[in-house]
């Protein structure tokens, strides 16, 4: 019988595993049968925009927290796939902040020149996913949405890449129930013209609620009050923006918040997070966190040490993205393939304490930033994955930061060089500000 392997999710997590193993292929080795369920109709996870929220035409839970006009938050340069550049894919240098749309290309170029959508079940949730000590081997329960049926089916390592941004985390405020506007969380949110004139309230500090405020600023929306729970996010804002301390009630259109001050708002959107929600596992398999960069139960941030043949990719609160999904994949699969070898339980779950220790200690964004760095170092320094400069990509990451707190509505303006080519990008033709169209073709118009 030959070994098998689930991957549940075809996102960016997803596909690096099936990438990891089409490049053993590449160079000659023998590599499973493998099987990705995809829920969504298309690869590309949180990437894969649908103006759908709520429930699909199937019933399912919308997966998509994606809105029109995001552009990445953070430089491509820091995402980059090691084996597969921006260049490589445009065929020339592109500016640093691309929109959806680019970056969504970017993605699917590398699996769809490598032949791997032959793996792929889309409109196949998987349901459940059961362990038996007996066969030592996996069922996967799996629904076909488009033939409405229901079936099992039998593997030996189960890969969950199933994304941690997608199931909202929705918080209760007195008053929420008579408020006379829309209450919504990030994840349903689409259109920042929906508010263009309007006053909103934003509950939160992180991407979300910076980027999230940000977008309905750039289109006109007519006030924005950032509202925190520990501390403000404290970038220079526009003069319509200010940041108060947490809410405690709403009356009316009227909020109030813990300093006594009041804010008459249209809207509010919670961008307050979301929960890793794994409804297909049972309890002993089941990954349970917060959003931190050191989840614990996972060795190298990947194995589950109750039962190293699930593994997790991509279950990290992220600076580091895409390139760290490889190098993630890269090291899940020389496990499969038997090219790597986990130690005992005692040693995996004693490695996890030390590195959770250490993120305990993190003060500031500067030193999550090379926290991260040096795990995908260490990840990257245990298989064939494409070396590249993880310490070229902390210091790009460093320049972010700065970039952000000179100019929070400008930071888009900038260009870095490429750690993968070293060439230096060029800076885009509109600033972001200005820049209202955020299609492939009109990013791409580098001349
Ligand atoms: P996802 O992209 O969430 O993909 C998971 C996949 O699993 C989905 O396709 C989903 O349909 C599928 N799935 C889920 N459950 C099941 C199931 N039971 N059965 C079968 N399939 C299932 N990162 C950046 O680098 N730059 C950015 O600018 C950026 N912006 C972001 C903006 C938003 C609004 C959000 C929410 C995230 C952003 N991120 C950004 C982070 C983002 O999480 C990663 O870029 C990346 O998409 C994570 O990939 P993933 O495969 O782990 O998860
Ligand atoms: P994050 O980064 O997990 O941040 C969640 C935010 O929500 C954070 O500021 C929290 O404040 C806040 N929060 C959570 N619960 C509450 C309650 N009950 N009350 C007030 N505030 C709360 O999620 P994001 O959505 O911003 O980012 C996720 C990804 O999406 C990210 O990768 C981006 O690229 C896009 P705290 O600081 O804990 O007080």
């Amino acid at each position: 019988m030959s070994t098998r392997v689930a991957v549940i999710g075809a996102g960016p997590s997803g596909l690096a595993q099936l990438r990891a193993f089409k490049s053993a292929e590449e160079k000659g080795a023998d590599i499973p049968e493998i099987v990705c369920y995809e829920r969504q109709e298309d690869w590309g996870g949180i990437w894969n925009y649908t103006w759908r929220t709520g429930t699909d035409e199937y019933g399912e839970p919308v997966h998509c927290s994606m809105y029109r006009y995001l552009w990445s938050n953070g430089p491509k340069e820091c995402l980059e796939f090691a084996d597969y550049t921006f260049e490589q894919h445009f065929g020339k240098p592109i500016p640093s902040y691309p929109p959806r749309a680019v970056l969504f290309d970017y993605i699917k170029g590398r699996v769809e020149k490598s032949d791997v959508r032959k793996w792929c079940k889309f409109r196949t949730p998987v349901r459940y996913v059961e362990y038996s000590d007996d066969t030592g081997r996996f069922t996967v329960t799996v629904d076909d949405l488009v033939a409405d049926n229901v079936s099992s089916d039998e593997f030996d390592y189960v890969v969950v890449a199933s994304g941690h941004f997608s199931t909202p985390n929705v918080p209760q405020f007195e008053g929420f129930e008579t408020f006379n506007g829309r209450v919504m969380h990030a994840h349903d949110f689409r259109d920042a013209l929906e508010f263009k004139g309007k006053d909103i309230l934003i509950i939160g500090t992180s991407y979300s609620a910076e980027d999230i405020g940000s977008q309905c600023y750039k289109y006109g929306a007519k006030s924005i009050t950032c509202s925190h729970r520990t501390a403000p996010m404290g970038f220079h804002w526009p003069e319509n923006w200010q940041e108060v301390p947490l809410l405690t009630r709403v009356e009316g259109k009227t909020a109030h918040f813990k300093d006594g001050t009041t804010q008459d708002v249209d809207a509010i959107i919670l961008c307050t997070g979301y929960l890793h929600h794994f409804p297909f596992l049972p309890d002993d398999l089941r990954l349970k966190t917060e959003n931190r960069l050191w989840p614990l139960d996972l060795y190298k941030g990947v194995f589950w040490e109750n039962n190293p043949k699930l593994m997790y990719l991509g279950m990290q609160d992220q600076f580091y993205t895409f390139n760290m999904f490889d190098a993630q994949a890269w090291l899940a699969r020389d496990y499969m393939l038997g090219r790597y070898t986990l130690p005992s339980k005692h040693e995996m779950t004693k490695h996890s304490k030390i590195w959770r220790a250490r993120e305990e200690k993190l003060e500031d964004d500067e030193q999550m930033i090379w926290f991260q760095g040096d795990y995908v170092q260490e990840l990257i320094d245990e298989t064939d994955y494409p070396s590249f400069d993880v310490e070229g990509v902390n210091k790009t990451f460093m320049e972010w930061e700065h970039h952000k707190h000179e100019d929070i509505m400008g930071f888009r303006n900038n260009a870095y060089k490429s750690l993968m080519t070293g060439n230096m990008q060029p800076k885009h033709h509109t600033p972001w500000l200005q820049a209202m169209d955020d299609s492939k073709e009109s990013y791409l118009d580098t001349k």
